[in-house]
Order: structure tokens, then C-alpha cells, then sequence
């Protein structure tokens, strides 16, 4: 495989954009070389400037779980792009119709409201938490992500930990002092901290099946007594399943803890590829939200008709056709697969699933935390990354992600993942270096 044309692109990209990406995770920076330019997505594959052909494991980092271009989320856009419109900045029906179908299919939503982004969903329901409450301290669980926003870069996952930026310049120390950091997992680092704030922490925002460390799924113990501590305490429980949501099941991964959340926050998958993000729960806390109440937020293509159809044909597809046990049986397929390299190879390296996310983690730790996340060894990724690349499969170009798969991943992708998996380990565990 050569790359010419993207090294050409990437060179002429960090001229006018810091970086030459719009998102820091896509630029290689953890696993060395060149970020591969796409040209075109179909199905399972993507396919890169240079014409390599990629089995895609990212999926835009979750919205496809469809896999890239379906046909009918392609003529769903393209109707409305031809008989309604792009964005008018006044309501229409399309944004009633996900608002409905979102709240039925995750009941604990009991009102929801549009934004472009996950990081703006996050940002908005810990404002709603905090003005609804009137407190003003947040908890967020290390190696956990929800964006961008200030109040989350702190001891952040994802892109942050990657490039070992947890903690970002240009957080305030103001900001900072006003988000607790507990420990993924253990309910006394929370109980801890509730202690010491008493009647000040608005929210606990959490991400119920971590995706940003890895894949680091919460005990459900842990998570029912997070539950039972915020609903005594008058502290906003967060779910943030901008990931989970409709990934690991129609109605994400509380639905498969049995948790009701005060809130939730949504992306990814209900944009169906477009920009959509969304927040959501409680009537009586929702109500608050301007101009209901007067807890302001806005957004100028917040439901815009285009992704509003994007969103709506993704999650009536997967209404209709209930992929969930399919994408389950791959899922096992490629766990066993793996585990069965790792036992031929005689690695014990932690490999985590929950549906079609999954994680290999380059450290025999038992990874349930952020702090067993990080005993990986990230020099051995960087090289199963490009190993796995020469053999075109498209991984997260970073340990600290998941690996996402789509119905569109058939038995003859799988085959050449788990045989392309056997080789990449063999390459970088045994083969003594050169
Ligand atoms: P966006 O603002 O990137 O749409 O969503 C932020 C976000 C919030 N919450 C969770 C649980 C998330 O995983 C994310 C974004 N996920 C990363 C991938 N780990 C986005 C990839 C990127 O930053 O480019």
C-alpha cells in the first residue's frame, strides 16, 4: 500500500487547519505515520485517497452502525434536500417526529431538545442540572469523555488522554474548581466527594459503558448504588450515551442496566452521519429549558430538516429491522476469534465487548478503570494499528477507543479480521525485532 496522495494532502492540510484535522483523534499523532485521507465509505469499507480499500472499524466514530451510505438514509437526504430543505431556523415537523420517536424508544426521555453535537448535548444538560438544582459543582469519572466542553477537560478520555492533554490549557481554574473527579467503578470515590460538597453537586455525568478509554463497561452494581446515592442525595444523574446510544441497544445501555437517568445525552447514530446532537429526560427538570423556562440554550441548525432525515431513517431502520441480535453474533464471533488468537499466541491481553463495541487492550491488567486503562502499552498499539492498516483493516488510530462494527460487516470481513488480528500479533509479540 502506498499513501502519496495523502501525505500530499496532509501537507497541505496543515497549512490552513492546526494540525491539517478538524478533530485531534484523526491525526495519527499515538500511532505515527500519515492520516489516511478518505475518499468514499460503502457498506463495511472506506476507501482512502490512494485508492486502499479498508475494512472500517470506526464508522465515523459510532454513527454508522448502518454501515456508510445506506441507500435508504441516501434517499431519505435526498428527498429532503430536493422537496423540503437544508435548515429555515423556524421549526418543522421532521423535528417533532425524532423528538417523539427518541422519547419513545428511551422513555426516560421524557422531552428532548435538538443541538449539533455531543459535546453541546453534555454541555447543556449540566447547565440544566445546575440551574435546576442551583448548585454548581459536577462530578465526572476519569478517563471519561463528553467533548470539548470546559467543564469536561478535565482528566478527560478519548483525544485528551491520547494526545496526554486530560487536563487542557485555556480551562480556567474557575471552571476546573467546579468539576470533581471521581474513580469509574468505585462508588466510595463518589460518596467521598458527596461528603465533601454536601448540598453542592448538581449532576454526576457518566458514560454508562465507557468508550473513551477504551471499551470499560460499569459494574451494574456500581451503577444502580450511583443511582440509589444521586436520587437521595437531589443530584442529577447524567447518562451520557452519545456513544451507547442505540449502539449497544435500542434503548442504549440503560436498558440494558435497568437504570433510569435523570437525564440522557444522545449523538452519533441519531444523525445518522449529519451533525446531530440531543439532550434529554425529566419533564420537570426539561421544562426549565428556555424559552419553557429559563434555563437558556439555542443553536442555530439545532434540528435542522437535512439531519433531522438522516436521524430519523437510521433509527427506523434499526425500529424495523432489530439488528441488535445480529450485530451481537458478530460481535461473538470476533471476541472468540481474537480470544483465540491471544490463547494460541499465549497473550493474556484484556479484550473487552459490549455489542458492537469492542476494545483490545495491549495490557494483561483486567482493564475497569482509567488507571488500569493506562498500564497499556501504547508503543505496542501504534504497531498492531499499522499492522492491522497493511492488512486493510481501519482500527482507531488510538489505544483509548473502541472498535465499532456495523451490520454491513459480514462473515467474510470478520474471517479477515480475526486471520489479519492472528498475523498483526504474531508480527509485534513474537517476531523478535529486527
Ligand atoms: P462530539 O462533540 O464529538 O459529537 O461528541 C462528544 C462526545 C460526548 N460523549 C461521548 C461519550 C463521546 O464518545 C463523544 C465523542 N466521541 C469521540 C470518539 N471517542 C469523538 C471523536 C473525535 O473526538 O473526533
Amino acid at each position: 500500500m502506498h499513501y502519496q496522495r495523502s501525505k500530499q494532502l496532509f501537507e497541505r492540510a496543515k497549512q490552513v487547519i492546526p494540525g491539517g484535522v478538524n478533530s485531534p483523534v484523526r491525526a495519527f499523532k499515538s500511532v505515527g505515520g500519515t492520516p489516511l485521507f478518505m475518499s468514499k465509505g460503502e457498506g463495511a469499507y472506506i476507501f482512502d485517497v490512494d485508492g486502499n480499500r479498508y475494512i472500517d472499524y470506526i464508522g465515523s466514530w459510532g454513527p454508522f452502525i448502518l454501515g456508510h451510505s445506506h441507500p435508504r438514509v441516501v434517499a431519505a437526504i435526498e428527498h429532503t434536500l430536493k422537496h423540503i430543505g437544508t435548515s429555515f431556523g423556524a421549526p418543522t415537523e421532521l423535528e417533532i417526529e425524532l423528538a417523539e420517536l427518541i422519547s419513545r424508544l428511551v422513555p426516560s426521555m421524557e422531552m428532548v431538545r435538538m443541538v449539533n453535537s455531543g459535546t453541546e448535548a453534555c454541555m447543556s444538560a449540566i447547565r440544566v442540572a445546575r440551574g435546576y438544582t442551583g448548585r454548581e459543582k459536577i462530578i465526572k469519572f476519569e478517563g471519561c469523555y463528553h467533548g470539548h466542553g470546559d467543564a469536561f477537560l478535565i482528566r478527560a478520555g478519548s483525544g485528551a488522554l491520547t494526545l496526554g492533554v486530560p487536563d487542557s490549557p485555556g480551562v480556567t481554574k474557575g471552571t476546573a474548581q467546579d468539576t470533581l473527579i471521581a474513580t469509574f467503578n468505585d462508588i466510595e470515590s463518589v460518596r467521598q466527594l458527596v461528603r465533601e460538597y454536601p448540598n453542592q453537586i448538581a449532576a454526576v455525568i457518566i458514560e454508562p459503558i465507557g468508550g473513551n478509554m477504551g471499551v470499560v463497561p460499569a459494574h451494574p452494581q456500581f451503577l444502580h448504588e450511583l443511582r440509589e446515592l444521586c436520587t437521595q442525595e437531589g443530584i442529577v444523574l447524567i447518562f451520557d450515551e452519545v456513544m451507547t446510544g442505540f449502539r449497544v441497544a435500542l434503548g442504549g445501555a440503560q436498558s440494558l442496566y435497568g437504570i433510569t437517568p435523570d437525564l440522557t445525552t444522545l449523538g452519533k447514530i441519531i444523525g445518522g452521519g449529519l451533525p446531530v446532537g440531543c439532550y434529554g429526560g425529566r419533564r420537570d427538570i426539561m421544562s426549565r429549558v428556555a424559552p419553557a423556562g429559563d434555563i437558556y440554550q439555542a443553536g442555530t441548525l439545532s434540528g435542522n430538516p437535512l439531519a433531522m432525515t438522516a436521524g430519523l431513517e437510521t433509527l427506523r431502520i434499526l425500529v424495523e429491522e432489530n439488528p441488535y441480535p445480529a450485530l451481537e453474533e458478530k460481535g461473538r464471533q470476533l471476541e472468540e476469534g481474537f480470544t483465540e488468537n491471544l490463547r494460541k499466541l499465549g497473550l493474556g491481553l484484556c479484550l473487552k465487548r459490549v455489542g458492537s463495541m469492542m476494545c483490545l487492550f495491549m495490557t494483561e491488567q483486567d482493564v475497569t478503570d482509567f488507571k488500569s486503562a493506562t498500564s497499556c502499552d501504547t508503543k505496542k498499539y501504534a504497531q498492531y494499528f499499522h499492522a492491522m492498516l497493511q492488512r486493510g483493516i481501519y482500527l482507531a488510530p488510538a489505544q483509548y477507543e473502541a472498535m465499532f462494527f456495523s451490520i454491513m460487516h459480514g462473515e467474510a470481513e470478520i474471517a479477515h479480521t480475526i486471520k489479519s488480528n492472528y498475523e498483526a500479533l504474531e508480527q509485534i509479540y513474537t517476531t523478535a525485532p529486527a
